[in-house]
């Protein structure tokens, strides 16, 4: 079943979502911050100012803590987004930092379903996300695979297999318009809480069933008008381990609300493993 309801991030106000994300989650939002290339400055600046000041001690003491802390369950995550428009953007999704995509990455075999989300009659099949092939165009509906129309975003759900130590998560999409960029979460998993659920529904917080917010996504700009084209983005971690896990969860969002058609033209999924599956 889809959502019943738009999901979406304000433009340029993904900060005061960090914010407000759980202790465990507030080193990595400072993670990602660092990685960010579109938000300017001066817009985090005066959005952490508007944070209350009553939380301002708590929220030093909760970072000190978590520096003092060895990064053994979470680590520190670096987000690369790459854009490609006119000549640049090609078939060979060729980008200045992010990797193209691969073939036989550990995304090549895993099993990807949807998790309360229904694709577009127009989209190809999800298997397109991982099937290596690429899109030669801006706009070939079925080189890629969007969620409905008028749906508002939705969960993919990726297992892995078994355990793996993961180093990159590549995602790639590739639209003349508002369909081009990624707005998402990722959340990963080992399965081994008690309290693991394998497919949460869009009601359900994920960290709340055994899954670590490893990243937020967000490669729109400022100015709508220039958000078509290609796009790749590259999370990965700090020291080159982003961690073992076998579950992976895209909790997609729609990228505008101006018309139905906000949902992304994703092309590629790649998971990038540290070492090969045993
Ligand atoms: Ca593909
Ligand atoms: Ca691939």
């Amino acid at each position: 079943m889809a959502l019943s309801q738009y999901r979406t991030f304000p433009r340029r106000a993904s900060l005061s979502l960090r914010l407000c994300a759980s202790a465990g989650n507030f080193l990595s939002a400072g993670a990602i911050l660092d990685g960010r290339k579109e938000f300017p400055a001066k817009t985090q600046r005066a959005q952490s100012l508007a944070f209350p000041v009553q939380y301002t001690t708590l929220l030093v003491f909760v970072v000190v803590v978590l520096l003092s802390l060895p990064l053994t369950g979470h680590a520190q995550v670096k987000i690369t987004i790459d854009h490609n428009t006119g000549k640049e953007a090609t078939a060979a999704f060729k980008f200045k930092h992010v990797p193209s995509p691969a073939r036989d990455d550990a995304a090549t075999k895993a099993k990807l379903i949807m998790v309360d989300a229904e694709a577009d009659p127009n989209s190809a099949d999800i298997g397109a996300l991982t099937d290596g092939i690429l899109p030669t165009s801006d706009d070939q509906p079925r080189k890629n695979f969007f969620l409905r129309a008028g749906s508002g975003g939705g969960r993919l759900r990726m297992d892995l297999g078994s355990v793996i130590e993961l180093a990159q998560i590549n995602t790639y999409s590739w639209h003349p318009n508002a369909r081009g960029p990624q707005v998402y979460r990722l959340w990963a998993s080992d399965g081994a809480d008690p309290k693991f659920n394998a497919a949460p529904r869009a009601n359900i917080n994920p960290a709340a069933c055994g899954w670590k917010l490893i990243a937020t996504v967000d490669t729109r700009s400022n100015d709508e008008d220039k958000d078509g084209g290609q796009f790749g983005v590259s999370i990965a971690g700090q020291s080159g381990n982003l961690g073992k896990f076998r579950y992976l969860l895209f909790d997609l969002y729609v990228t505008e609300i101006a018309d139905d058609f906000g949902n992304t033209f994703y092309s590629e999924i790649d998971v990038v493993a540290n070492h090969a599956p045993r």
